[in-house]
C-alpha cells in the first residue's frame, strides 16, 4: 500500500568533514543535490496519492524505489542526449530539469500540462526542453523508437547538410538538433524484457553498434508476476550476455553512487562509438504497482520489509549523515524547502485551467502543413519536356523514379525494410559481381547503388523493428520510408502502427511529431497468392486517427501521391497493389520530379449519369470494364470514382456524384463485412438519403480469406462480372 516514507531523522555524527571527497565521482554538493531530487520525486508521488484520494487527479503511478537510478542517469548523461524513459522515471525527469509543477499539471489534466495537455495519464513523460520524447502506456514500444532516435543522431552527424532547415515541405516545421557524440537513454521494467520488441531493439542496437543505453529497472515484479516467471533463469543480465558489442553493467539501483558509476562507464563506451550499453539495475517497488494494485495480495510482509531495508532515499540520507555531508538540521531544512515548493506547485496546478472540449481534435494531424491543400496540387511536366522517359511506364517504374527523385531532393530521406537494398554485401556490388535485388518486387532497385548503404538498407526480418525505428527517426526530423514486404505481415508492427506512430503528435499536444511513410505491398488477384500473399484490410488502418492512408490504382497517381506522402508533415500508410505494379492498365510517362496530388481528392475515371461506383485500388480497372460492358449492352451510364486516398477521403466528389446519379455502389477488394465500404455507405445513407433512388449497394470480397486455387480465388474476390451484376440489379431497382 502507498504510504508516506519520510526517511527517519538521524542524529548528527561528529566526524571530520572531507570537502574534496567524491563518491564514484559525485561531489558532496552533487550528493546533496541528488538527495534533493530524490526526495522531491518521492514527495511528488506522495502528494499525487493524496490528490488522488481527494479525487483531484484520476490516476497515479509512482517512481518510488527507482529514484537513485534515475538521478544517477540524469547526473551522468547530458542535456543534449535523448531520453525514452518509462513511467517509473520521475526522478530522472526531475533530475533533467522537468519540474514538480509540470508533473502536477499532468496529474490534474491541465491545459498547460507540457506532457500532453491533459491527454495522457500521469507519469507518461514528454518534455521537449529536456529531449524527453513523448511516452505511452504499452510496455516496451519506446525501445525500438529509441534505437531509431540513435540512428538519426548518427545519420545527421554523417549528413550535416540534411539537418538544415528547408522551406516548402515538412522540413520547414521539423527542426533538427544533434550532437556527434550524443547517446539515447531508454528504460523499461523487468517484466517488459519479455516483449518481443525489446529483443528486436537489442539486436539492432548491437548489430549497428548504436549509442543506446538500455536501462532495465528490475524491481522483481511486473504487477503481480515475479521476475522468475518472466525471465528464464530469473536474471535478464544472464540471458542477454551473449549480445555482441554491448557494455554490460549489473548494479544495485538503490545505490546512487554505484548507479552513477555504471552510467559514467556506459556513456563513455557509447560515446566512443563501441556500441550500446545495458544497465541492469536492481531496485525496489515500495508503493505497489500503481494505486489500483495492492501488493499485499501477492507479497508477504517479510519480503516487503526486505525491500524496505534497501530504500534508496533512506540509504542516501544515511550516507549524507555518515559522511558529514549534511547534518540533521541540514536535511530538515532541505526537506522543508522541498515541501514548501511542492505545496506551492500543487496550489498553482489546482488553479490551472482545464483544456476545453473544443480542442479534442487539435493535432490529430499537422496544424502547419495540410496535404489536402493546393500547395500539393502540381501539374505533370509537359510531355515534350520528357525525353526518353516519354514511354508509358508501370506503377512499379514510377514509384521507383519518384523515390529516386525525392532522395535526390531531400537528404533526410532514408529507405529500409526487408530486401529493399540492392545487396547488403556492398563489395559484391562494387566489384560488379552481382546486379542487385532492390526489393522482392524490385521497387527500390538501384537506389542503394545511387545513394549508398546508409540511405538504403535492409532491416532484420521484423516488422515492428521497421515501424518502431522509423518512428524514432522521424521524431528526430528524418524522413524514413519503411517498407512492409506484404500487407499480410504487417501485424507484428501493429502496436507501433496503432498505438505509437499516429499518436505521437496528438498525445504530446503537438510537442512531438513523426511524419514518415510506410509503404506496403497489398492485395490479391495474383493467381496463386493464396491466403498470406493476397490480403487487403485497409479499414483496420483508416480506423486509426492520425494516420493518412493512400491507395493508388495507377502509375501517375502512385507517383503524385507518393511525393505528397514524402513531403507532408503526417505519417502515411502508402498501400501499393501488387497486381497493379506491372499492369498494362494505368501506365504513364514519368510526370517529373515535382508532380504531386493532394490527399483526399478523388478522380472521376469515367463520367456517367445513371449510377455511381465508388472504388479504389485493383477494383478500379474491374469497375471500368463492367461499366463499359453495361453501357454497351444496356445503355446504362456509370460514373466511376477512384478515391485514391482513403483517409482523408473525398466526400465532396462522392456527394456531387450521388446527387447527380441517385444510385450508388461502393466496391472494394477487401472483405465485405465491417469493411471500408460500410463507412462510405453509412455516410451516404445518413447525409444523402433524399437523393437516393435505390439502397446503397456494396460489392466486395466474400467474408473469407483468399484461397490458393484460382477457381476459388476468383470466386472469393470481386470480379468485373460481380460489378456488372450489381450495376444491372441496381439499375432495375
Ligand atoms: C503491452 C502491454 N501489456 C500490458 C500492459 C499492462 N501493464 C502495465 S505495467 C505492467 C507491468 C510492467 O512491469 P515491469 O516491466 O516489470 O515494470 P514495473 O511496473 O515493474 O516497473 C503491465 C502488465 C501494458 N501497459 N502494455
Ligand atoms: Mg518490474
Amino acid at each position: 500500500m502507498a504510504t508516506t516514507k519520510t526517511p527517519p531523522k538521524l542524529a548528527v555524527m561528529n566526524r571530520e568533514a572531507a570537502p574534496g571527497k567524491t563518491y564514484e565521482g559525485l561531489s558532496r554538493q552533487q550528493m546533496i543535490k541528488a538527495y534533493r531530487v530524490m526526495y522531491t520525486s518521492r514527495k511528488v508521488d506522495d502528494r499525487e496519492i493524496l490528490l488522488k484520494r481527494q479525487q483531484k487527479l484520476f490516476f497515479q503511478i509512482s517512481g518510488a524505489g527507482h529514484e537513485a537510478i534515475g538521478v544517477a542517469a540524469a547526473f551522468a548523461l547530458r542535456p543534449t542526449d535523448w531520453y525514452y524513459p518509462y513511467y517509473r522515471d520521475r526522478a530522472l525527469c526531475l533530475g533533467l530539469g522537468a519540474t514538480a509543477y509540470e508533473m502536477f499539471l499532468n496529474g490534474v489534466g491541465a491545459a498547460d500540462d507540457p506532457q500532453s495537455g491533459g491527454r495522457q495519464m500521469p507519469s507518461h513523460w514528454g518534455f521537449v526542453r529536456q529531449n524527453v520524447v513523448t511516452q505511452s502506456s504499452p510496455t516496451g514500444t519506446q525501445i525500438l523508437q529509441a534505437v531509431g532516435c540513435a540512428e538519426a543522431g548518427r545519420y545527421f552527424a554523417a549528413h550535416p547538410e540534411a539537418a538544415k532547415k528547408v522551406s516548402g515541405d515538412y522540413r520547414q516545421f521539423k527542426n533538427v538538433q544533434f550532437q556527434g557524440d550524443e547517446l539515447t537513454y531508454v528504460s523499461l521494467g523487468d517484466g517488459t524484457t519479455s516483449e518481443g520488441e525489446f529483443w528486436e531493439a537489442m539486436n539492432t542496437a548491437a548489430n549497428r553498434r548504436l549509442p543506446v543505453i538500455f536501462v532495465v529497472q528490475d524491481n522483481g515484479y511486473a504487477i503481480s508476476v515475479p521476475v522468475e516467471v518472466q525471465t528464464a533463469g530469473g536474471n535478464i543480465s544472464r540471458v542477454v550476455s551473449g549480445f555482441p558489442n554491448f557494455h554490460f553493467e549489473e548494479v544495485d539501483g538503490t545505490d546512487l553512487a554505484a548507479s552513477y558509476a555504471a552510467f559514467v562507464r556506459s556513456a563513455a563506451y557509447c560515446r566512443e562509438g563501441h556500441g550500446p550499453a545495458f544497465i541492469h539495475a536492481h531496485v525496489i517497488r515500495p508503493y505497489s504497482h500503481s494505486l489500483s494494485d495492492d501488493e499485499r495480495l501477492y507479497r508477504p510482509d517479510e519480503e516487503r520489509q526486505r525491500d524496505a531495508a534497501r530504500d534508496p532515499l533512506t540509504r542516501l540520507q544515511m550516507l549524507l549523515i555518515r559522511e558529514n555531508i549534511l547534518d540533521e538540521t541540514g536535511i530538515n531544512q532541505l526537506e522543508k524547502d522541498v515541501d514548501d515548493e511542492l505545496q506551492d506547485a500543487v496550489d498553482r496546478a489546482l488553479a490551472a485551467p482545464f483544456p476545453t472540449p473544443d480542442t479534442v481534435e487539435h493535432y490529430v494531424y499537422s496544424p502547419d502543413l495540410d496535404p489536402t491543400s493546393a500547395a500539393f496540387d502540381t501539374q505533370p511536366i509537359a510531355v515534350e519536356e520528357t525525353d526518353e522517359k516519354l514511354a508509358p511506364k508501370t506503377m512499379a517504374d514510377l514509384i521507383n523514379a519518384t523515390l529516386r527523385d525525392e532522395m535526390r531532393r531531400d537528404e533526410r530521406v532514408v529507405l529500409f525494410g526487408e530486401d529493399v537494398a540492392d545487396c547488403s554485401r556492398e563489395e559484391y556490388l562494387e566489384q560488379k559481381l552481382v546486379k542487385g535485388k532492390g526489393g522482392v518486387f524490385k521497387l527500390t532497385y538501384g537506389l542503394q547503388a545511387e545513394f549508398g548503404s546508409d540511405r538504403v538498407f535492409n532491416s532484420p526480418l521484423a516488422e515492428a523493428n521497421i515501424v518502431g525505428r522509423a518512428t524514432g527517426m522521424a521524431t528526430r526530423g528524418m524522413k524514413p520510408i519503411g517498407e512492409i514486404q506484404f500487407f499480410d505481415y504487417i501485424w507484428p508492427a501493429m502496436m507501433q502502427l496503432r498505438d505509437e506512430l499516429p499518436l505521437i503528435r496528438w498525445r504530446s499536444n503537438n510537442a512531438f511529431s513523426a511524419p514518415c511513410v510506410i509503404r506496403v505491398a497489398i492485395g490479391g488477384y495474383l493467381t496463386g497468392g493464396a491466403i498470406y500473399h493476397s490480403q487487403c484490410g485497409e479499414s483496420t488502418f483508416t480506423h486509426i486517427p492520425g494516420l493518412r492512408v493512400v491507395f493508388p490504382s495507377n502509375a501517375l497517381d502512385a507517383a503524385g501521391l507518393l511525393r505528397t506522402a514524402i513531403r507532408c508533415d503526417d505519417p502515411v500508410l502508402f498501400l501499393e497493389h501488387k497486381r497493379l505494379y506491372r499492369e498494362t492498365f494505368g501506365r504513364a510517362a514519368y510526370p517529373g520530379p515535382d508532380y504531386m496530388i493532394p490527399f483526399g481528392k478523388a478522380k472521376i475515371v469515367q463520367p456517367g449519369t445513371d449510377m455511381t461506383v465508388i472504388t479504389y485500388g485493383a477494383v478500379v480497372p474491374r469497375a471500368l470494364q463492367a461499366a463499359q460492358k453495361i453501357e454497351r449492352e444496356h445503355d446504362i451510364s456509370i460514373e466511376v470514382i477512384d478515391l485514391r486516398c482513403l483517409n482523408p477521403f473525398d466526400w465532396e466528389a462522392i456527394a456531387a456524384s450521388v446527387r447527380k446519379t441517385n444510385r450508388v455502389i461502393v466496391a472494394h477488394e477487401d472483405t465485405l463485412s465491417w469493411g471500408y465500404g460500410a463507412e462510405i455507405a453509412a455516410r451516404i445513407a445518413e447525409k444523402l438519403f433524399e437523393h437516393l433512388d435505390a439502397p446503397v449497394r456494396r460489392v466486395a470480397a466474400k467474408d473469407v480469406f483468399v484461397a490458393y486455387q484460382p477457381i476459388l480465388e476468383d470466386a472469393i474476390l470481386p470480379q468485373a462480372s460481380d460489378l456488372f451484376d450489381a450495376m444491372k440489379a441496381l439499375a432495375e431497382y
